[in-house]
Formats: structure tokens, C-alpha cells, sequence
């Protein structure tokens, strides 16, 4: 079953979300509505949590007074998703996917490798070791999934900007798919690939990256959506094809982000 109709108490979602639609800027709602137009592509739009608890009117309000960040990040790409202090991480963290922790898959260090694959000029496999010992930063971001939850988190890797100048890959190229240890995919545009905030993560909350969130390594990106943000990454693809993914593929519009 989606994971997307689950029903929201209190509010009625699609109302909302069409008041919200209605008061923003013309090039606002033209993302927001090619961005899947949920209540997660609210919240990243609007940096307000916007929750089942919520009232419509102080989501309204939030949504008028905050046009001109909205209109900021709409027109500057690299506009940075916010980040918080240790004391707002959020314990325990969530973990979601589309089937239940138990069937998470249990990856090996010693079988595991990232097959680096398409418009890239060194196309060799890394370990584990070798992308550890790039150089590595924290951050810690709100994670928004579409299901209309959120939660801030600390995240340690290497920026995925760094890993594709290291194997050449065509920064021209359109997109950056990818595959994951128990078959999930899904793709980002070279732009969101390249922001400074895009990480290759091995790390949650100073510890190696548990099996909930993705162990090995899940790639990191604040600003889109959860189900942008794969776990278990076993390949990364550069192309100007674009090859969808597991939610895409369901109607989830590509764009899900700012
Ligand atoms: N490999 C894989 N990655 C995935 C998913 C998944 O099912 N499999 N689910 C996505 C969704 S919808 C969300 S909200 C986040 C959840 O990440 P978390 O478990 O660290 O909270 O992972 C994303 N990445
Ligand atoms: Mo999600």
C-alpha cells in the first residue's frame, strides 16, 4: 500500500494544500505543484513544520510572510536548506522505508562496493575504506518525508560535489541516479547532485551509519525530499537519461524539493 494515504488528523490535507497553493507567487506554485504538492513539498518550500497538528491559518499565514525567502531559494539553486544545533537533533530518529525494519537489507563491508557507472571517466568500483578517507564534514539537517513527518538528524560524509570531480564525471551531464542494496532507486538533477549541502553519508549522529538508516552509505540531501535521500547505495549512474526511480515511477514528480 502507498505510504502516501495515510489519513492527516485535524486538517484536511488537500484543503490546505490548495489554500497554500493559491497564495503563492506565480513561479512558487508552478514548483510546488510540478513538485508533487504535498504537505512534505510545503514544508521544504515554506522551512515551517508543517504538520498534522497544525492550523491552517497559522500555516497560511507562515506561507504570505514568507514569500520572499520562497521566491530566494526559488531563484537561487544553491540556496541552502537550514541547519540546527546538536540540542534539536531528533531522538530516536525515524526510520522509514516501504517495507519494515526486519527486511532491511544487511550489507558486509567486505561485499560491498560502489559501482560508479555512465558519463564519468573513471568508471572503477570504491571501498568502503577508500571513501572514508576523503575528506569529511557534518551537518545536521531536517529530513521531510511526503507521508508528512519530519525530523533533524546529524550526518557525517563527503560532499557528492567532491566524489564527482574525483572520478570525472561530466558535470554537463542531466542527472544522478541511484541503485540501492535491495533494488530502491531514485534520480537528482546534476544541480541538486552538485550542491554543497549533497552528501555521500557515512555517518548518523557521530556513529558509522546503523542498518536502519542505510549502512553503508545513503546519500544525504536536505534539499529534497526523504525519498530522494536513498539508503544502502550500491551504484550511482551519471546520465542525460532520465531513468525514474521507485516513487517516481508512482507518480511522485521528479522536482520534489525547494
Ligand atoms: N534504499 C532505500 N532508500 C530509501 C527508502 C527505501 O525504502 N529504500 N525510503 C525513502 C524514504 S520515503 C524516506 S522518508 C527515507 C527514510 O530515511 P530514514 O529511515 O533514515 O528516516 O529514506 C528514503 N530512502
Ligand atoms: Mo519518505
Amino acid at each position: 500500500m502507498s505510504l502516501f494515504r495515510k489519513p492527516i488528523i485535524g486538517v484536511d490535507k488537500r484543503l490546505l494544500v490548495k489554500d497554500a497553493t493559491k497564495l503563492m507567487p506565480e513561479l512558487s506554485r508552478r514548483r510546488f505543484l510540478s513538485g508533487g504538492a504535498s504537505l512534505g513539498a510545503l514544508t521544504l518550500l515554506t522551512g515551517c513544520e508543517v504538520s498534522e497538528s497544525m492550523s491552517a491559518e497559522n500555516l497560511l499565514t507562515h506561507i504570505s510572510k514568507f514569500n520572499d525567502k520562497v521566491q530566494a531559494a526559488i531563484f537561487n539553486p544553491n540556496a541552502l536548506a537550514p541547519t540546527y544545533p546538536s540540542s534539536a537533533i531528533t531522538r530516536p530518529f525515524p526510520f522509514n522505508a516501504y517495507y519494515t525494519l526486519d527486511d532491511a537489507p544487511e550489507v558486509e563491508e567486505k561485499d560491498w562496493q560502489l559501482e560508479v557507472t555512465g558519463l564519468v571517466e573513471n568508471t572503477r568500483p570504491w571501498k568502503l575504506d577508500e571513501l572514508y578517507a576523503l575528506p569529511q564534514e557534518t551537518q545536521i539537517t531536517r529530513h521531510i518525508c511526503v507521508e508528512g513527518w519530519s525530523a533533524i538528524g546529524s550526518w557525517t560524509g563527503v560532499r557528492l560535489s567532491e566524489f564527482l570531480k574525483r572520478v570525472g564525471a561530466d558535470t554537463r551531464a542531466k542527472y544522478v541516479w541511484f541503485r540501492c542494496a535491495e533494488g530502491y532507486t531514485t534520480s537528482i538533477d546534476m544541480q541538486t547532485a552538485l550542491h554543497p549541502q549533497t552528501q555521500m553519508t557515512f555517518k548518523f549522529d557521530g556513529e558509522i551509519l546503523p542498518k536502519a538508516y542505510g549502512y553503508p552509505m545513503k546519500v544525504r540531501i536536505p534539499t529534497r525530499l526523504g525519498f530522494k535521500n536513498p539508503k544502502y547505495v550500491v551504484s550511482l549512474d551519471v546520465s542525460n537519461d532520465y531513468k525514474g526511480g521507485y516513487w517516481e515511477d508512482q507518480g511522485y514528480n521528479d522536482y520534489s524539493g525547494l
